[in-house]
């Protein structure tokens, strides 16, 4: 399998909870690569834009609300197969499924419900290169080797 990058967050909750050392730590042990990463801020327009396939579902206004509670850490994960196993590793949406069902997952660890769920993975690649365009810039722009660790 080709090497292969995926934009991971740590959301609001797993920031202010002190979780990110523990994140790092799994995401290192699993074999990817942390080739960028920044912490930010988001504002509204900026939460609802990310979420926008969301945008009609009834949580959507909870979710932006959330999400714009606190900085967040974002990152590019990139090793073979990148997609599927950082959402493997992180587990379910539902962070008290992922904690009976999935245990040993990021979300089981630090995460609450369905809504505050501590992370984020891309589901595909057209989602992971959108979002990680969405928040270092095009690939070869000038605003990524500014951002390059
Ligand atoms: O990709 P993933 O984060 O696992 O779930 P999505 O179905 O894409 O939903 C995105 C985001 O929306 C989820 O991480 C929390 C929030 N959310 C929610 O607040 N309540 C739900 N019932 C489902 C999702
Ligand atoms: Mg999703």
């Amino acid at each position: 399998t080709e090497r292969e990058r995926t934009l991971a967050m740590i959301k609001p909750d797993g920031l202010s909870g002190n979780y990110t050392e523990k994140i790092k730590e799994a995401i290192l042990e699993s074999g990817f690569d942390i080739i960028k990463e920044t912490v930010v801020r988001l504002d509204t327009e900026r939460a609802s834009l990310f979420y926008a396939e969301h945008s009609g579902r009834s949580f959507f206004n909870s979710l932006v609300k959330y999400m714009t509670s606190g900085p967040v850490l974002v990152m590019v994960l990139e090793r073979p197969d990148a997609i599927s196993k950082w959402r493997a590793l992180i587990g379910p949406t539902d962070a008290r499924k992922a904690k009976t069902s999935h245990p040993n997952s990021i979300r089981a660890m630090c995460g609450l419900d369905s809504e505050k769920n501590c992370v984020h993975g891309s589901d595909s690649r057209e989602s992971a290169a959108r979002e990680i365009s969405f928040f270092f810039g095009d690939p070869g722009s000038e605003r990524v080797e500014h951002d390059e660790l």
